[in-house]
């Protein structure tokens, strides 16, 4: 800047000299060009008289010469004093107006593109929180890394349900699924204990030597350039890998810290979603045996009638209440009632299919909802379980009546015995009833006694 003003005033002084000088030739030319005009004039009427024709061709000459000589200077001044006002139009106080505009331009641009990347990253951050389903922000991320970040390949590495310790690379696109086969990260690598609990992208070619080992160089080999954990909790969840850029470039710095947010945004929605998960898992658990509640089991039971009915099947519904209770719960204690309930319901999980849904349908009153299984292998089924329970040796069951805990079952069957889930339900609560007014410790079918 201190240059462009000197220069500036440089050129100012050498124009102000020029200007003053070139004023002094101009009006001593006006005076002479007056004078020979006056000298042709009386030259002219004095030689007219005379016819001598050729003083007053020279003479004229000169008047024209120098009155050229005036219009070539003038000229010349015109052209310098627009050169200058537009100079002066450029140049306010010393400094360069044209040369400010254009760094104005590029910082707008650069301001508009920011404003762009930033209202984008806005809009994913939106997105992914705005996904509860942990498949789908799975999906969604692996989406939002590959266009943010020009990229083809991406990985998610994340703990599994039978190994906390470890995350291994559940979820890909764009590499070839033999490069993670049996792959797995404990989680106490040194690389991945680096990030602490600091969301940053680390960039694998750019780290130092003999930090990364085999697995390591196994992942760059396979395409990895740079990853980022998921932190959820403080504590470190999963991983993120990207490969290279689709141009083939270097990832830059600004590229690595988008990258670095992103996983940010991807780790709060993953916690988010976890929460989330927890909680609708929470909503439709009984407390005090794990199994479903009875809000889970309205819901299911009307779906699972739908689709029998859709698909012709048979749906049986096995609904069982606890002999006595109350005498077991006001002779020992309602914790020890608790605990007997917990190891019904632990008996109860361990004797149905993975297809059924078992529930603690209130108290001490149980439901088993059936699909596809109609009243034959529902009773067998109900039979099996009243047995495991009935031979089951429950702490201090010498109180009950005849020395046992035993639980009486009622059985009903769509479309044999109803079809509505209403009235499945009423006719199982018949059937149990029966089973109680016929001595408990007994299964009973909505339609026939059986035993
Ligand atoms: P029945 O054979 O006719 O079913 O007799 P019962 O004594 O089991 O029936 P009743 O409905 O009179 O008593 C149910 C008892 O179950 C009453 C209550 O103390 C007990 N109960 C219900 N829910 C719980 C619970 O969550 N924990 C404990 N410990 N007891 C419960
Ligand atoms: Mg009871
Ligand atoms: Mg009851």
């Amino acid at each position: 800047m201190h240059t462009d003003i000197s220069l500036h005033r440089k050129y100012l002084h050498s124009n102000v000299f020029q200007d003053a000088a070139m004023k002094k030739i101009l009006s001593v030319l006006w005076i002479t060009t007056g004078f020979l005009c006056l000298e042709a004039l009386a030259v002219f009427s004095f030689l007219h008289l005379f016819h001598v024709p050729v003083v007053l061709g020279l003479a004229t000459s000169l008047v024209v010469i120098h009155i050229l000589l005036i219009l070539f200077l003038r000229y010349f001044f015109h052209r310098k004093d627009r050169k200058e006002a537009e100079h002066r139009a450029d140049v306010t106080d010393g400094v360069d107006i044209k040369r400010l505009k254009g760094e104005l331009r590029d910082v707008t641009r650069k301001l508009q593109k920011q404003m762009y990347d930033l209202h984008t990253l806005f809009e994913v951050s939106i997105h992914l929180n705005s996904i509860l389903e942990p498949q789908r922000l799975i999906e969604s991320s692996m989406l939002s890394l590959l266009g943010q970040l020009q990229t083809n390949q991406t990985v998610i590495f994340l703990q599994s349900n039978n190994n906390r310790n470890a995350i291994y690379p559940l979820y890909s696109r764009g590499f070839s699924r033999k490069n993670f086969k049996d792959f797995a990260l404990p989680l106490e690598d040194p690389v991945i204990s680096r990030f602490g609990e600091k969301m940053i992208a680390l960039d694998l070619l750019n780290l130092e030597e003999g930090i990364l080992d085999e697995k390591w160089l196994k992942l760059i080999e396979s395409g990895i350039t740079m990853v980022a954990p998921i932190i959820s909790k403080k504590q470190i969840r999963g991983l993120i890998g990207v490969g290279h850029k689709m141009n083939n470039e270097l990832f830059t710095q600004p590229e690595q810290e988008l990258f670095s947010l992103l996983a940010h945004f991807i780790s709060v929605a993953f916690s988010n979603s976890i929460l989330y998960q927890k909680m609708e898992q929470i909503s439709v658990t009984d407390g005090l045996t794990g199994l479903h509640n009875y809000r889970y089991f309205k819901k299911r039971l009307d779906d699972e009638m739908e689709r029998a009915a859709r698909y012709n099947h048979s749906l049986s519904l096995v609904l069982f209440d606890v002999d006595h209770f109350k005498n077991f719960n006001d002779t020992l204690g309602h914790p020890a009632g608790d605990e007997a309930l917990k190891t019904v319901a632990s008996i109860l999980k361990s004797t149905i299919r993975k297809s059924d849904i078992a529930v603690r349908y209130g108290g001490e009153e149980f439901c088993v909802i059936l699909p596809e299984a109609e009243i034959g292998s529902a009773y067998n089924f109900a039979e099996r379980l009243r047995k495991h329970i009935e031979k089951y040796r429950f702490e201090e069951e010498r109180v009950q009546p005849g020395g046992k805990l035993t639980v009486s079952i009622g059985v009903a069957s769509f479309p044999q015995d109803a079809d509505s889930a209403q009235q499945l339900l009423e006719k199982a609560d018949a059937a149990l009833y029966k089973a109680k007014g016929s001595g408990r410790n007994k299964t009973c079918l909505a339609s026939v006694k059986v035993s």
